[in-house]
């Protein structure tokens, strides 16, 4: 059945007498229903990927294209003069995550099902998404975002279960929504919600009773990346989340003939940064009740979990008070100190302790009980191994290996770039889109100055797009001869979004005294800060200033450009990668896990600029000097001055003439005018006494590779030769090598 007659059908009428709103009904039955078809005949080992976020975007077309659907319904739609853009606009953004983490999970179940794997994600059904962010007098504001609705992706499933909690218990219900595979199976990202949740108890912006766990559980995400926010809640959360885990894990195993001691055979669970940990404990506790012992049960876990961890920023590793536990999970402490004491009978080490201080660090559970650890990019990794989990390292050494993240050409390409992908098809074929290592072919085309005339060409239609896109949803006037230079990630100190901003003001002076670059600059951010993490809301605020004086400074803005995006998300990553020119990975050295984003501009044709951090050594090592713009400290040399504790920010500006006028400006008068003063004068001194992630002593060498990559991007040609290098060579970062690595090394299915 074609989607039109599904529609006509369900509705009565031919596509062409439907409203908008009814044909992405129609669409979203007729897709449900067709992965249906392909769901996967489950063998026996089946993997739990059980993560606190998945950041999947909007499905619709997305589904289409995995199920080879989407040319077709594009066709139908156009012939009744309906668009597939306009019925997409329908569908609300499930924004199910904070960033990297959430969506690297996201490519993770695509290319599940895009290899054929027995695998699902587990996870929670926020009842809002992340914050919706907007500005307000030039701040971030944050107000609920609601993405539920009774026509959703979520089927409602007949499971239920009861998750006891210290003092109450609450009835969970299992939501299903399918992943579909390119052109393969589906499989299922479940997600648990419970029936009492209240969504009127929520007031002014995000602010909501703490105190009622039947009514919030599931009410929010949390809003934090990489930041560790220490609340009770967020266990209740964890806890609510594993418990439905491990239920229907031990369910399913026994479905297919476990008998619980050989549950290794059945299950495998892979535990996304800390946030499941709890997994562990609560399989032994209901084995126990199943009837194992402590040491059996014990015995059959440590055969089953496989932690990744996604950041060495020790803020985030969490370690629960044992207070907190008592009152939210009293039943899991006498297993977490039976599995504590274990350990500490072996190695007296309290460094590698389960429990110390009343705190229960969860990552040494998970290092302790489980079969791997994994770090998400090659320094990562060796960073893990060397400094951060030495010890354990030293303990356990078959157990580290590293998993160089990835994601899904399907969205990354294919989606959101059908331009390119249609070129790339002409020039090598179709093979790219299962095999992406056959991108490599691209080369041979590095000199034929035709070919590369076409990829500037589609960079140029993309970015036209953008400026239409920007203008119609956020109101923002961009120039589309001019270099678009973008930084799209959470706002975070260590990704230092402040020294980009040190930049702008650098050029804005530059400018002002005459010095005018040979093309337009714009300077794309996006990014949301956490509600309470005070300097990265200085710094939008910052971010903001800058672009409303720059705007209105008729001297410079002809010459430059800032737009900050509104409520930066997968939706607006979609448009912005596929149409950047150079991308900013610019973390300081050590302190970016991997990145993600930097392998999706990449395959899109984006230079990067960036440090010698996370996945950005491996872009490298593919793609060379001359077609990465590499600066910046290196880990070692960031790692030696933490250590020593040598860094002083103030010689560094009371040293660099240059470097001072740009911080100075910050708390300027000219900044002033449009800012607030309590914001600007603390970022002002953060930076002076502190600046903990050095942008000052890198900020000479990021302004000189700058213009170095603005003078070379004028060589038109020479630039759309990096441009196939990049793409040519993003072959290793899909997430399908990323998860056939896992499965061969770890999972085993
Ligand atoms: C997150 O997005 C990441 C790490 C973390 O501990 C928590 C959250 Cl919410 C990010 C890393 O910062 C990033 O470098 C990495 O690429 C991403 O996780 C996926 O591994």
């Amino acid at each position: 059945m074609t989607a039109n007659e599904y529609i006509k059908v369900r509705f009565g009428r031919h596509m062409d007498q439907c409203t908008n709103e009814e044909i992405y009904i129609g669409l979203l039955e007729y897709v449900k229903d067709k992965a249906k078809d392909r769901e996967i005949k489950g063998g026996k080992k089946k993997l739990y990927y059980i993560s606190a976020e998945f950041l999947i975007g909007k499905l619709l077309s997305n589904n289409l294209i995995n199920l080879g659907l989407y040319d077709e319904v594009k066709a139908e739609l156009e012939a009744c003069g309906k668009s597939l853009a306009e019925i997409e606009e329908i569908e609300v953004e499930p924004s199910l995550g904070n960033g990297g983490l959430g969506r690297l999970a996201a490519c993770f179940l695509d290319s599940i099902a895009t290899l054929g794997l027995n695998g699902d994600g587990v996870g929670l059904a926020y009842h809002m998404g992340l914050f919706k962010q907007v500005f307000e007098n030039n701040l971030q504001n944050e107000v609920p975002n609601p993405w539920m609705s009774e026509h959703s992706w979520m089927t409602k499933t007949d499971k239920t279960y009861k998750v006891d909690f210290g003092g109450f218990n609450v009835q969970s219900r299992m939501y299903d929504i399918d992943v579909t595979g390119y052109d393969s199976v589906s499989t299922k990202l479940h997600l648990f919600d419970v029936e009492t949740v209240d969504e009127s108890i929520i007031k002014d912006g995000i602010n909501f009773d703490k105190g009622e766990f039947t009514k919030n559980l599931t009410l929010f995400l949390y809003p934090d990346d990489s930041d560790d926010n220490g609340r009770l809640l967020r266990v209740y959360q964890q806890y609510f989340m594993v418990s439905n885990a491990a239920q229907l894990i031990l369910d399913e195993a026994v479905e297919k003939g476990s008998n619980l001691y050989d549950l290794a055979d059945y299950a495998v669970i892979q535990i996304n940064d800390t946030h499941p940990s709890m997994v562990i404990p609560e399989l032994i506790r209901l084995l126990q009740i199943r009837g194992l012992t402590m040491d059996e049960a014990i015995d059959v876990v440590s055969k089953c979990t496989a932690y990744t961890n996604h950041t060495i920023l020790a803020e985030a590793l969490e370690k629960w008070p044992i207070h907190f536990m008592m009152k939210a999970v009293p039943q899991l402490m006498p297993i977490i100190r039976e599995l504590h004491n274990r350990i500490a009978k072996k190695v007296s080490d309290p460094d590698v302790a389960i429990i110390k201080d009343d705190l229960v660090h969860m990552a040494h559970m998970d290092i302790h009980y489980g079969i791997s650890i994994n770090g998400v990019a090659a320094l990562h990794t060796e960073i893990l191994k060397e400094t951060e989990l030495n010890k354990f390292y030293k303990l356990y050494p078959e157990k580290f290996n590293n998993k160089t993240n990835g994601i899904t050409f399907r969205r990354w390409l294919l989606y959101c770039n059908p331009e390119l992908a249609k070129l790339i098809e002409e020039l090598i074929g179709p093979g790219f889109k299962k095999d992406a290592t056959e991108l490599k072919k691209l080369e041979q085309f590095m000199n034929d100055d035709a070919v590369v005339q076409k990829f500037l060409d589609v960079k140029n239609t993309r970015k036209t797009v953008l400026k239409n896109y920007l203008a119609k949803t956020q109101g923002i006037e961009i120039d589309d001869n001019s270099v678009y230079d973008i930084q799209i990630k959470r706002l975070h100190e260590y990704k230092r979004q402040q020294m980009n901003a040190l930049y702008v003001i650098n050029k804005y002076f530059e400018i002002k005294e005459g010095k005018k670059p040979a093309r337009p600059i714009t300077v794309i951010f996006g990014a949301k800060a956490a509600p309470a993490y005070v300097i990265a809301k200085d710094i939008i605020h910052l971010i903001l200033c800058l672009q409303e004086i720059i705007a209105k400074d008729p001297e410079v803005s002809p010459y430059l450009k800032v737009v900050m995006v509104e409520n930066y998300n997968v939706t607006l990553a979609e448009k912005l990668i596929p149409a950047c020119d150079i991308h900013e990975q610019i973390s300081l050295a050590s302190k970016e896990a991997s990145g993600t984003s930097n392998m999706k501009f990449m395959l899109n044709g984006a230079v990067a600029i960036g440090t010698m951090d996370g996945a950005n050594v491996e872009m490298h090592d593919f793609v060379g000097d001359d077609n990465i713009y590499i600066f910046g400290e290196d880990s070692d040399t960031v790692i030696k001055r933490y250590a020593d504790a040598s860094y002083v920010s103030r010689d560094y500006y009371e040293k660099d003439a240059n470097l001072k006028k740009c911080v100075d400006f910050i708390v300027s008068d000219k900044l002033m005018e449009v800012g607030q003063k309590e914001n600007l004068e603390r970022l002002y001194n953060e930076l002076l006494n502190k600046d903990w992630f050095m942008t000052f002593p890198d900020f000479k060498d990021y302004c000189e590779t700058k213009e170095k990559a603005y003078k070379e991007f004028e060589n038109r040609t020479e630039w759309g030769r990096k441009m196939i290098k990049n793409i040519a060579n993003a072959g290793f970062f899909s997430s399908d090598r990323t998860i056939a690595q896992y499965n061969e090394d770890i999972w085993k299915l």
